[in-house]
């Protein structure tokens, strides 16, 4: 589900963004296939997704500080949660954020999400700053491909049966946005326990 303009104070999500990132700086993290991605991360949470030469893992601390994850802003629980409410899904309560920062030509390739126990539990996705097109398919790689633009204050829903369909993001088209710049910021929530 897609819930056009639903959020309501984009520059609060914004700030409480940059308070994460003081603490846990956005970086490029390397997979296991050697690649630095073009998108860089952070998170906050219970635990973060992080990859590097041996693995992705979701993992409690944050491997570049030895620190534990910043804690989860109240303003980002209650926006998941009423989002994942209004698709069906009642006591959303996610154990992670993952926050992702596209500059001009970031691109993520196509994948599945399937780290987290929970196989029903949806992925919450809220965008901010400058568009972006989503690559949906199926549960096969092969499956075909739509492409769904999304816009900043956009929020998507994705459980029970989308939950494992293959998806990305195409390359992010350079423009200025007035919220954040040449930038586009992507909260993902995941229940991953
Ligand atoms: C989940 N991020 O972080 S989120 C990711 O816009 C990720 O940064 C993208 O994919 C981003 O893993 C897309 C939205 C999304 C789209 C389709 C999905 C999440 C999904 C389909 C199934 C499960
Ligand atoms: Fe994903």
């Amino acid at each position: 589900m897609i819930l056009r303009g639903f959020v309501a104070d984009a520059p609060a999500l914004l700030a409480e963004v940059e308070r994460i990132a003081a603490a846990a700086p956005f970086r490029c993290l390397v997979t296991p296939g050697g690649h630095t991605m073009s998108v860089a991360m952070t998170n906050c949470g219970r635990v973060g997704w992080v990859s590097n030469r041996s693995g992705y893992r979701y993992d409690p601390v944050d491997p570049d500080t030895a620190a534990a994850w910043p804690a989860m802003p109240d303003a980002f629980l209650s926006l998941a949660a009423r989002a994942a409410a209004e698709a069906g899904f009642d006591a959303y309560d996610p154990d992670a954020c993952l926050i992702n920062r596209y500059v001009p030509g970031a691109k993520l390739g196509l994948h599945q999400d399937r780290d987290e126990k929970d196989a029903w539990a949806p992925i919450v996705s809220v965008s901010l700053g400058l568009p972006a097109t989503f690559l949906w398919g199926g549960k096969k790689r092969s499956d075909p491909i739509r492409r769904l633009r999304v816009e900043s204050g956009d929020v998507a829903v994705w459980g029970g049966p989308a939950r494992f369909v293959y998806h990305g993001v195409a390359p992010l088209k350079d423009a200025e946005h007035p919220l954040t710049g040449a930038v586009r910021l992507n909260l993902t929530f995941r229940k991953v326990f």
